[in-house]
Protein backbone atom coordinates (compact mmCIF):
# COMPACT_ATOMS: atom_id res chain seq x y z
CA UNK A 1 0.00 0.00 0.00
CA UNK A 2 2.58 2.17 1.19
CA UNK A 3 4.77 1.15 -2.18
CA UNK A 4 1.46 1.96 -4.23
CA UNK A 5 1.61 5.39 -2.75
CA UNK A 6 5.24 5.89 -3.72
CA UNK A 7 4.38 5.12 -7.03
CA UNK A 8 1.48 7.27 -7.63
CA UNK A 9 3.49 10.25 -5.88
CA UNK A 10 6.31 9.73 -8.83
CA UNK A 11 4.31 8.66 -11.41
CA UNK A 12 1.09 11.23 -11.03
CA UNK A 13 -2.06 10.64 -13.26
CA UNK A 14 -1.14 12.53 -16.59
CA UNK A 15 -4.01 14.87 -17.06
CA UNK A 16 -4.38 14.61 -20.67
CA UNK A 17 -7.77 16.61 -20.85
CA UNK A 18 -5.87 19.60 -19.81
CA UNK A 19 -4.01 20.01 -22.87
CA UNK A 20 -3.54 23.63 -24.65
CA UNK A 21 -2.23 24.32 -28.14
CA UNK A 22 1.32 25.48 -27.00
CA UNK A 23 2.79 26.45 -30.95
CA UNK A 24 3.32 25.60 -34.75
CA UNK A 25 6.79 25.62 -36.02
CA UNK A 26 7.78 25.19 -39.57
CA UNK A 27 11.18 24.75 -38.53
CA UNK A 28 12.81 22.85 -35.59
CA UNK A 29 15.05 25.89 -34.57
CA UNK A 30 11.41 27.45 -33.48
CA UNK A 31 10.54 24.68 -31.20
CA UNK A 32 10.63 25.54 -27.47
CA UNK A 33 13.91 24.88 -25.16
CA UNK A 34 14.50 21.09 -25.52
CA UNK A 35 13.23 20.27 -21.69
CA UNK A 36 10.65 18.05 -19.86
CA UNK A 37 9.18 15.01 -22.00
CA UNK A 38 7.71 14.87 -25.46
CA UNK A 39 5.90 12.30 -27.32
CA UNK A 40 5.29 12.89 -30.94
CA UNK A 41 3.06 11.31 -33.17
CA UNK A 42 3.92 10.38 -36.98
CA UNK A 43 2.34 8.04 -39.49
CA UNK A 44 1.32 8.69 -43.51
CA UNK A 45 -0.85 11.53 -44.41
CA UNK A 46 -4.45 10.67 -43.42
CA UNK A 47 -4.19 7.73 -41.11
CA UNK A 48 -5.64 9.84 -38.43
CA UNK A 49 -2.53 11.31 -35.93
CA UNK A 50 -4.39 14.48 -35.20
CA UNK A 51 -7.61 12.72 -34.32
CA UNK A 52 -5.61 10.42 -32.02
CA UNK A 53 -4.28 13.56 -30.62
CA UNK A 54 -8.04 14.70 -29.86
CA UNK A 55 -9.44 11.43 -28.99
CA UNK A 56 -6.97 11.45 -26.10
CA UNK A 57 -7.21 14.93 -25.12
CA UNK A 58 -10.79 14.52 -24.74
CA UNK A 59 -11.25 17.64 -26.87
CA UNK A 60 -12.77 17.52 -30.35
CA UNK A 61 -11.00 20.46 -32.16
CA UNK A 62 -7.77 20.73 -30.39
CA UNK A 63 -5.54 19.44 -33.58
CA UNK A 64 -7.40 19.90 -36.68
CA UNK A 65 -8.65 17.07 -38.60
CA UNK A 66 -9.19 16.28 -42.51
CA UNK A 67 -10.53 14.41 -44.90
CA UNK A 68 -8.28 16.06 -47.37
CA UNK A 69 -4.67 14.57 -46.92
CA UNK A 70 -1.84 16.79 -45.95
CA UNK A 71 -3.92 19.00 -43.62
CA UNK A 72 -1.20 19.38 -40.78
CA UNK A 73 1.63 20.98 -42.03
CA UNK A 74 3.63 22.37 -39.58
CA UNK A 75 4.86 21.01 -36.38
CA UNK A 76 1.94 21.72 -33.96
CA UNK A 77 2.80 21.05 -30.02
CA UNK A 78 0.55 20.72 -27.35
CA UNK A 79 1.22 21.37 -23.60
CA UNK A 80 -0.13 19.01 -21.17
CA UNK A 81 1.34 20.00 -18.02
CA UNK A 82 4.63 22.57 -17.51
CA UNK A 83 7.17 19.48 -18.03
CA UNK A 84 4.91 17.08 -21.09
CA UNK A 85 3.75 18.01 -24.56
CA UNK A 86 2.30 16.11 -26.73
CA UNK A 87 3.58 17.07 -30.76
CA UNK A 88 1.11 16.36 -33.96
CA UNK A 89 3.80 16.09 -37.30
CA UNK A 90 3.08 16.57 -40.76
CA UNK A 91 2.20 13.13 -42.29
CA UNK A 92 4.18 11.70 -45.03
CA UNK A 93 3.58 9.72 -48.35
CA UNK A 94 1.13 12.50 -49.82
CA UNK A 95 1.80 12.08 -53.14
CA UNK A 96 0.19 15.67 -54.40
CA UNK A 97 2.52 17.70 -51.80
CA UNK A 98 5.24 19.45 -54.08
CA UNK A 99 8.82 17.86 -54.39
CA UNK A 100 10.41 20.44 -52.91
CA UNK A 101 8.02 20.50 -49.60
CA UNK A 102 8.43 16.77 -49.80
CA UNK A 103 12.14 17.46 -49.51
CA UNK A 104 12.01 20.30 -47.02
CA UNK A 105 9.75 17.70 -45.15
CA UNK A 106 11.74 14.79 -44.53
CA UNK A 107 14.62 17.48 -43.51
CA UNK A 108 12.69 18.67 -41.03
CA UNK A 109 11.16 15.48 -39.42
CA UNK A 110 14.25 13.81 -39.73
CA UNK A 111 16.19 16.79 -37.83
CA UNK A 112 13.23 16.51 -34.89
CA UNK A 113 13.89 12.94 -34.88
CA UNK A 114 17.59 13.49 -34.36
CA UNK A 115 18.33 16.28 -32.30
CA UNK A 116 15.04 16.29 -29.56
CA UNK A 117 16.24 14.81 -26.49
CA UNK A 118 12.85 15.70 -24.78
CA UNK A 119 11.15 13.43 -27.67
CA UNK A 120 10.54 10.10 -25.00
CA UNK A 121 8.77 8.13 -27.58
CA UNK A 122 7.12 7.78 -31.11
CA UNK A 123 3.33 6.98 -31.48
CA UNK A 124 2.70 5.46 -35.14
CA UNK A 125 -0.14 5.70 -36.51
CA UNK A 126 -1.61 3.38 -39.39
CA UNK A 127 -4.57 2.63 -41.04
CA UNK A 128 -5.30 -0.68 -40.23
CA UNK A 129 -6.10 -1.27 -43.47
CA UNK A 130 -2.27 -0.37 -45.51
CA UNK A 131 0.15 -0.74 -42.63
CA UNK A 132 3.54 -0.80 -42.90
CA UNK A 133 4.10 0.83 -46.05
CA UNK A 134 7.84 2.08 -46.78
CA UNK A 135 7.77 5.07 -44.89
CA UNK A 136 6.20 3.57 -41.40
CA UNK A 137 9.13 0.81 -41.99
CA UNK A 138 12.14 3.18 -41.74
CA UNK A 139 10.83 5.01 -38.80
CA UNK A 140 10.67 1.46 -37.19
CA UNK A 141 13.70 0.79 -38.26
CA UNK A 142 14.91 4.14 -37.22
CA UNK A 143 13.84 3.83 -33.59
CA UNK A 144 15.16 0.21 -33.08
CA UNK A 145 18.22 2.00 -34.45
CA UNK A 146 18.28 4.85 -32.09
CA UNK A 147 16.65 2.50 -28.80
CA UNK A 148 13.76 5.35 -29.27
CA UNK A 149 10.37 3.60 -27.89
CA UNK A 150 7.65 3.11 -30.70
CA UNK A 151 4.02 2.25 -29.93
CA UNK A 152 2.06 1.55 -33.13
CA UNK A 153 -1.61 2.36 -33.58
CA UNK A 154 -3.64 0.15 -35.95
CA UNK A 155 -6.35 2.82 -36.46
CA UNK A 156 -9.44 2.71 -38.14
CA UNK A 157 -10.12 -0.39 -36.94
CA UNK A 158 -13.77 0.43 -36.94
CA UNK A 159 -13.53 -0.41 -40.70
CA UNK A 160 -12.53 -4.16 -40.04
CA UNK A 161 -14.71 -7.45 -38.64
CA UNK A 162 -13.76 -8.53 -35.05
CA UNK A 163 -11.84 -11.41 -36.94
CA UNK A 164 -10.05 -9.31 -39.48
CA UNK A 165 -9.19 -6.83 -36.47
CA UNK A 166 -7.68 -10.08 -34.52
CA UNK A 167 -5.51 -11.03 -37.86
CA UNK A 168 -4.45 -7.31 -38.36
CA UNK A 169 -3.19 -7.46 -35.09
CA UNK A 170 -1.33 -10.75 -35.18
CA UNK A 171 0.18 -9.80 -38.23
CA UNK A 172 1.31 -6.76 -37.26
CA UNK A 173 3.19 -8.42 -33.81
CA UNK A 174 4.63 -10.79 -35.95
CA UNK A 175 5.86 -7.92 -38.69
CA UNK A 176 7.65 -6.49 -35.61
CA UNK A 177 8.58 -9.69 -33.11
CA UNK A 178 6.93 -7.11 -30.22
CA UNK A 179 10.06 -6.03 -28.39
CA UNK A 180 11.01 -3.10 -25.76
CA UNK A 181 11.10 -0.68 -27.81
CA UNK A 182 8.04 -1.96 -30.65
CA UNK A 183 4.72 -2.21 -29.56
CA UNK A 184 1.48 -2.77 -31.32
CA UNK A 185 -2.36 -2.36 -30.52
CA UNK A 186 -5.71 -1.93 -31.88
CA UNK A 187 -7.10 1.87 -32.30
CA UNK A 188 -10.34 3.39 -33.54
CA UNK A 189 -10.84 6.89 -32.77
CA UNK A 190 -14.54 6.40 -34.07
CA UNK A 191 -15.38 4.01 -31.25
CA UNK A 192 -12.68 4.57 -28.71
CA UNK A 193 -11.38 0.96 -28.94
CA UNK A 194 -7.75 0.72 -27.04
CA UNK A 195 -7.98 4.37 -25.75
CA UNK A 196 -7.16 3.50 -22.31
CA UNK A 197 -4.42 1.13 -23.38
CA UNK A 198 -2.50 3.79 -25.07
CA UNK A 199 -3.33 5.90 -22.03
CA UNK A 200 -1.36 3.57 -19.96
CA UNK A 201 0.92 3.23 -22.50
CA UNK A 202 1.88 6.79 -22.11
CA UNK A 203 1.96 7.12 -18.41
CA UNK A 204 5.40 5.00 -18.58
CA UNK A 205 6.86 6.98 -21.21
CA UNK A 206 5.85 10.66 -19.48
CA UNK A 207 7.18 9.22 -16.24
CA UNK A 208 9.76 12.19 -15.21
N1 LIG B 1 -13.22 5.27 -39.83
C1 LIG B 1 -12.33 5.97 -39.18
N2 LIG B 1 -11.91 7.16 -39.65
C2 LIG B 1 -10.97 7.86 -38.93
C3 LIG B 1 -10.44 7.36 -37.71
N3 LIG B 1 -9.51 8.26 -37.27
C4 LIG B 1 -9.50 9.26 -38.17
N4 LIG B 1 -10.37 9.04 -39.17
C5 LIG B 1 -10.67 9.92 -40.34
O1 LIG B 1 -9.52 9.96 -41.16
C6 LIG B 1 -9.38 11.25 -41.75
C7 LIG B 1 -8.00 11.81 -41.47
O2 LIG B 1 -7.88 12.06 -40.08
P1 LIG B 1 -6.78 13.08 -39.50
O3 LIG B 1 -6.79 12.91 -38.01
O4 LIG B 1 -6.97 14.44 -40.04
O5 LIG B 1 -5.46 12.42 -40.13
P2 LIG B 1 -3.95 12.92 -40.05
O6 LIG B 1 -3.10 11.71 -39.98
O7 LIG B 1 -3.78 13.93 -38.97
O8 LIG B 1 -3.79 13.60 -41.48
P3 LIG B 1 -2.70 14.69 -41.96
O9 LIG B 1 -2.67 15.79 -40.95
O10 LIG B 1 -3.23 15.11 -43.28
O11 LIG B 1 -1.40 13.98 -42.08
C8 LIG B 1 -10.53 12.10 -41.19
O12 LIG B 1 -11.59 12.09 -42.12
C9 LIG B 1 -10.91 11.37 -39.92
O13 LIG B 1 -12.26 11.57 -39.55
C10 LIG B 1 -10.93 6.09 -37.21
O14 LIG B 1 -10.53 5.57 -36.16
N5 LIG B 1 -11.86 5.47 -37.99
MG1 LIG C 1 -3.13 15.91 -39.01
Amino acid sequence: MIQCLFLRMNNPMIEFQQATFLISAAKVEQLPPDTGVEVAIVGRSNAGKSSVLNILTGQKQLARTSKTPGRTQLINLFSIDDKRRLVDLPGYGFAKVAESIKIQWQKTLSQYLQERKSLKGLLLVMDCRHPFRDTDCSVIDWCLESNLPCHILLNKADKLSYSQQKTCLMQAEKAIAEDNIVSVQLFSTFNRLGVDTLKKHLQAWYKI
